[in-house]
């Protein structure tokens, strides 16, 4: 990594040289510079703005078409050595992919202005806090950034004073002007349709090309704050995971502060804002989609949020299901591909039970329930700052970080996974991590609703061999004393009956399964063994006030050792990809599973 403001200067220097822009623009993070590029977005028509009274300063952004999601396909790992990217990861060399880029950026700001964005991941003076300068030719990552991280010129001076920093270089890749000075029309939404998400573990710096959506834009966030910060979370000794971070406190006000990974689009900001249905439980946010996580001096785990903002996804969003996020997002948002109302506001599927009569969907086309097309993009999304959450925690930008008392993975499974079952131990927790899989979303390209694996949450956004990952979350568990350890527990929200619905009601009354969760952090109640871990008895799951059948909850704590064996099998065929990588550890624990499975079946 480099060091001082010097080198930043440099690099600055040295992509300008390359890209080409017409101007340079360094970013202080100020509400001035905020509401003149708001204000500048507007005329070039890259947004919108809402109605003032019915969405105070906010704003709708409609992307081009080809570039709504993250694009896993064009991402690349570029480690020096191809088995430190792992079977999992894109590897490219790193030599060849920087003479590809180069080419690619060679001139790619022309007509453009460059911005510089120092920011930080995590509050600036915390010790866990990890330091970037993005530079940019895109006016919208610049406010965004503003949301989603501590864009500060503090930043050049932790800089200065020899803090470490992660160089993130992005162009749209859509000059103004072509090589021979012909004059091109800009466009609302510039991308390329030639994409490249390069990430370079051995330097930690990050070159992004093409795209101006999310993850692939945004690079403090999949970028910096998971690939990049997972390969520097394993030399360092902390974890940089694809989790949410909340403070539960329970009916006898005694509080815990809960992680859960759960691939994209599978629930993390619903878990993050809960609003619980069992009285006397508060749900408090601290983060809702990375958390960074160290031993303290004392061997306890902690947890930030590197992040500032929510980006989160729109669909869905109602006050059925998480009213907390619709509150968060009431003013001073900006939204990305939802559709547009009549009165200027927004809309999208879930939104409401009944349907606007017509809108100007995703696309900018006029939308009426009738309409075969989306009203808003199935990944549209919010950007807002974290302090507009009405639930936010105090505890959410302590520098410290807040201890942690249970781990929770989750997929989205329609069969095979229990509502909720708990590990025997660190190790099984870590086997719980990763056989972790979940039916494909909306969130990168790819076919929805395929089963794909997915450990950790973390299959998109692992900066290096994921065996060595899995090694990694087992010596920290085995460095630190047991006692101390949060328990690991796997839960899933989307089992589904014969009939294809779901089978539990899911966001508040997942407070029930947090309950549970609790009284077994307490060592209140018995749990029932099982080959797969501990699982609730039925009659320590409270379930009053719901509609839900006896039946229907014995399917959804159900074990079948005939299809888990099938999905042991599968895990192994997953392991075996690995090779001479897999920590032995993890197979001893598959392969208890699989012969206590064997025994429970001839029992
Ligand atoms: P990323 O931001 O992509 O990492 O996603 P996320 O994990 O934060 O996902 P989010 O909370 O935005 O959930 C996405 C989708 O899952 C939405 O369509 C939700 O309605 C749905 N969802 C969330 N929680 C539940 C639940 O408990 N039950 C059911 N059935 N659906 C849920
Ligand atoms: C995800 O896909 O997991 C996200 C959205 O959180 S993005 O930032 O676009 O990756
Ligand atoms: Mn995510």
């Amino acid at each position: 990594m480099l060091k001082t403001n010097m080198s930043v200067i440099g690099w600055v220097q040295e992509v300008a040289l390359l890209t080409k822009p017409d101007r340079i623009i360094w970013c202080d993070g100020s509400s001035a510079e905020m509401n003149a590029l708001l204000d500048q977005l507007v005329q070039t028509g890259t947004i919108t703005k809402l109605d003032e009274k019915l969405r105070p300063n906010s704003y709708l952004a409609r992307t081009n078409p080809t570039d709504v999601a993250r694009v896993e396909s064009r991402t690349f790992i570029c480690s020096a050595n191809e088995a430190d990217a792992g079977p999992t990861n894109n590897w490219s060399d790193p030599g060849e992919m920087k003479t590809k880029l180069k080419r690619l950026f060679d001139g790619s700001m022309r007509g453009r202005t460059m911005y510089v964005v120092p920011f930080s991941m995590g509050p600036i003076d915390s010790k866990l806090a990890r330091y970037g300068v993005e530079i940019t030719d895109s006016p919208y990552v610049v406010v965004s950034m503003h949301r989603m991280t501590r864009v500060s010129s503090a930043v050049l001076d932790k800089i200065t004073a020899g803090a470490n920093w992660v160089p993130a270089l992005h162009s749209v890749g859509a000059p103004l002007v072509t090589t021979s000075e012909k004059q091109l029309q800009d466009t609302s939404w510039p991308c390329n349709d030639e994409k490249y998400i390069a990430h370079f573990p051995d330097t930690s710096e990050i070159w992004s090309f093409g795209s101006g959506y999310g993850g692939n834009a945004l690079l403090g966030k999949k970028c910096m704050a998971l690939r990049i910060g997972s390969v520097l979370a394993n030399k360092e000794g902390w974890l940089a995971e694809h989790m949410l971070l909340i403070a539960l406190t329970s009916p006898l006000g005694k509080k815990y502060h809960i992680l859960a990974a759960f691939p994209s689009a599978c629930g993390k900001t619903n878990m993050a804002m809960m609003n619980p249905t069992l009285a006397g439980w508060k749900v408090e946010t601290l983060g809702d989609d990375i958390a960074w996580i160290a031993p303290d001096s004392s061997g306890k785990l902690r947890a930030i949020n590197p992040e500032a903002g929510f980006f989160g996804v729109a669909p869905g969003t109602s006050v059925k299901t998480n009213a907390h996020a619709l509150h968060t997002i009431a003013a001073n948002t900006i939204f990305t591909n939802v559709a547009l109302t009549d009165e200027g506001d927004v809309w999208w599927e879930g939104m409401t039970k009944t349907k606007p009569e017509h809108l100007i969907n995703w696309l900018g086309h006029d939308w009426t329930p009738d309409s075969n097309e989306d009203a808003a993009h199935p990944n549209a999304r919010f950007t807002v700052d974290a302090t507009e959450c009405p639930v936010l925690s105090n505890d959410w930008d302590h520098p410290e970080g807040v201890a942690v008392d249970a781990i929770i993975f989750g997929g989205r499974r329609t069969t095979n996974v229990p509502l909720v079952a708990e590990s025997r131990s660190w190790a099984h927790g870590v086997l719980y991590g990763a056989m972790l899989s979940s039916e494909q979303t909306a969130a990168a390209e790819g076919t929805v609703g395929s089963l794909r694996r997915d450990p950790f949450a973390m299959l998109p956004f692992c900066g290096y061999n994921m065996a060595d990952y899995w090694q990694h979350w087992l010596d920290v568990g085995a460095s630190l004393k047991a006692s101390s350890l949060p328990k690991i527990f796997q839960v899933n929200w989307f089992k589904k009956d014969s009939a294809g619905e779901f089978l539990w009601p899911g966001f508040g009354d997942n407070i029930r399964v947090l309950d549970w969760v609790v009284n077994r952090l307490e060592d209140k109640v018995q749990a029932a063994d099982s080959p797969i871990g501990w699982l609730p008895e039925l009659y320590d799951l409270q379930t009053k006030g719901l509609e839900i059948t006896e039946s229907a909850m014995q399917e959804l704590v159900a074990v079948d050792p005939n299809r888990w064996l099938t999905e042991v099998s599968l895990t192994e065929d997953f392991f075996e990809t690995f090779g001479t990588k897999l920590p032995a550890q993890l197979s001893q624990e598959l392969a208890e599973v699989k012969s206590r499975l064997e025994h429970n079946r001839a029992v």
